[in-house]
């Protein structure tokens, strides 16, 4: 009752002869992707990865990528699936944290995981490239998985500054994907182009939902506005997911109309503005505005086209399995248009983070998001989760990189909030107080700055103040940091 079978191997017996997925001239079937996996498999076996284990992933979006992934369900191992533009001290947290005993990486990422080794004895690396030519090992396959078993590790970051494992396990990967399709349908036509990164769950779930519907996928390395525009035609795609940094660039680059087959953006990720949608709908590009997280397994709210008009700039109703309640700071329910936490439930939530117990008592998860609904039940969000910076769909935490300012020799504290940016939505921007009678160059803070955070990270200006804005408890009054750079 709570078994469900080997999605890749049961979608193989189902459909073995149909496409499963294309990656530049390479096209997989079902089956074909199966054996590749069921051999990668064996290879790992051999290496010594078993049921249980947790392996970490540094890799870019390809085919090889895709199959070593499947492998893992193979095995009943699970994925710890790093963020490829980190450094190599942001990735050695989430290694040590998650207790990967192997690090699977790409060809591209190889001084990055070097670096990695010399800080981690324990940690075994596998380069993807030497898959195809290690030994081979009859795999004990897991037939069947329970849907309490994990299937993926994703790093979130939080208001401390240390990222947190999402846990999200098979039934939660199973009911995202069953929501999705009770949502937004499904033809026997449709096909998904995946741009979005493989480590996020916005791409992560474009595989589970083409496993369980027997779908296509096309797969590109990286985003690419006229490469999306080309295998829209080309590859007659119906359905593309995208952050608005994404949408924004295709909007821009499109001609004419959508092809009459096309049937919709699933934007995510991030808020987006009223233009963008009404742009999007002038042109004939069909969006499903929707609202979700990492610890949701991907949308949770989701706007369909046909309510997009009438409720622009809502993200709106929970999908069939979920539900969704506004919570004010007591816990109480609020009514209809009442701004409060956004706190949401369903088989599709994340049960909680690794080694840190269940996020509550009662399985509704405290997203730290502030919306309300309207009077349908339509959500609208107001404000993000504490602090947090979202950039081209990219997370950044003010507390991250706050502590590594603050630990550079001469500074006495930092405060960072966010600027509203065209291209990203938003950027990073740091106020400095520097030591009595120090001077430090904004470039020499970079510098460390570079060495300890990804570049998305980076703080795109450098303000040099007396004392930071704070309230009579000490904490960083960051609403006044925000008016500075008004
Ligand atoms: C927006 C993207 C595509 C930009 O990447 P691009 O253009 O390929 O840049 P690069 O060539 O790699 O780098 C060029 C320079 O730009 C900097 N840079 C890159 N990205 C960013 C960024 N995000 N912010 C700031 N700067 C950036 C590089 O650093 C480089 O600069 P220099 O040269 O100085 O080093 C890319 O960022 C991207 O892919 N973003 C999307 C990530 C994503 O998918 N986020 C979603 C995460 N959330 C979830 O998964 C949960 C919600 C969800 O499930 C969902 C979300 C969306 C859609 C559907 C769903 C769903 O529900 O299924
Ligand atoms: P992540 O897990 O990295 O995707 O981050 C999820 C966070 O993105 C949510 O908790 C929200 O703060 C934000 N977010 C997602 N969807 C929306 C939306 N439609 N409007 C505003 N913020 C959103
Ligand atoms: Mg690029
Ligand atoms: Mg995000
Ligand atoms: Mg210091």
């Amino acid at each position: 009752e709570e078994i469900l079978p080997n999605f890749l191997k049961n979608r193989a017996s189902l459909t073995p002869n149909k496409e499963a997925i294309v990656f530049n001239k390479n096209r997989l079937t079902f089956q074909e992707l199966y054996e590749k996996a069921y051999y990668t498999a064996g290879v790992l076996a051999a290496e010594g990865i078993t049921k249980g284990d947790y392996v970490a992933f540094l890799v870019k979006n390809d085919l090889r990528t895709v199959i070593t992934l499947l492998s893992l369900h193979l095995l009943g191992a699970r994925a710890v699936l790093l963020n490829n533009r980190l450094t190599a001290n942001e990735l050695l947290y989430q290694i040590k944290d998650s207790n990967s005993l192997f690090l699977i990486a790409d060809d591209d990422f190889q001084l990055t995981a070097e670096d990695v080794l010399r800080n981690s004895s324990s940690l075994k690396v596998i380069f993807k490239k030497e898959l195809d030519t290690k030994p081979f090992q009859k795999p004990v396959v897991q037939e069947t998985v329970h849907i309490n078993d994990t299937c993926t590790i994703m790093y979130t970051s939080g208001t401390t500054g240390f990222p947190k494992g999402v846990i999200q396990t098979y039934g939660n990967h199973w009911w995202s994907a069953v929501g999705n399709v009770l949502n937004a349908g499904l033809t026997d036509k449709d096909v998904w182009l995946c741009t979005v990164p493989i480590f996020h769950i916005s791409g992560y779930s474009i595989l589970m939902r083409s496993l369980m519907y027997g779908m296509k996928v096309i797969l590109h390395e990286s985003f690419d506005e006229k490469r999306v525009l080309t295998d829209l035609v080309q590859e007659k795609i119906t359905i593309m997911s995208v952050v608005t940094a994404m949408l924004q660039r295709i909007e821009k680059a499109a001609m004419g109309a959508f092809p009459d087959y096309f049937r919709y953006m699933l934007l995510g990720g991030g808020p987006a503005s009223i233009d963008l949608i009404s742009s999007c709908m002038n042109k004939g590009i069909p969006v499903y505005y929707s609202y979700g997280m990492t610890e949701t397994s991907s949308q949770i709210v989701t706007l369909p086209p046909e309510d997009a008009a009438r409720k622009i700039g809502s993200a709106g109703k929970p999908l069939f399995p979920a539900q969704l309640k506004i919570l004010d700071e007591k816990g109480k329910e609020l009514g209809a248009n009442e701004a409060g936490e956004i706190v949401v439930f369903g088989p599709n939530v994340s049960k909680g983070y690794l080694n840190k117990g269940p996020h509550s008592v009662d399985g509704w998860f405290h997203t730290g998001d502030i919306g309300y609904k309207d009077s349908e039940g339509f959500l609208y969000v107001l404000d993000r989760r504490s602090d947090l910076i979202i950039s081209g769909g990219e997370n950044i935490y003010p507390a991250e990189i706050e502590s590594v300012l603050s630990s550079i020799t001469g500074i006495k504290e930092a405060g960072v909030v966010g600027m509203d940016d065209r291209k990203w939505g938003q950027v990073p921007i740091a106020f400095v107080v520097c030591e009595e009678g120090t001077e430090i160059p904004a470039a020499q803070i970079l510098e460390v700055c570079k060495r300890k955070l990804a570049s998305y990270k980076l703080p795109k200006e450098i303000r040099f103040i007396e004392a930071l804005p704070r309230n009579a408890s000490k904490k960083i009054v960051r609403r006044t940091l925000r008016e500075w750079i008004k």
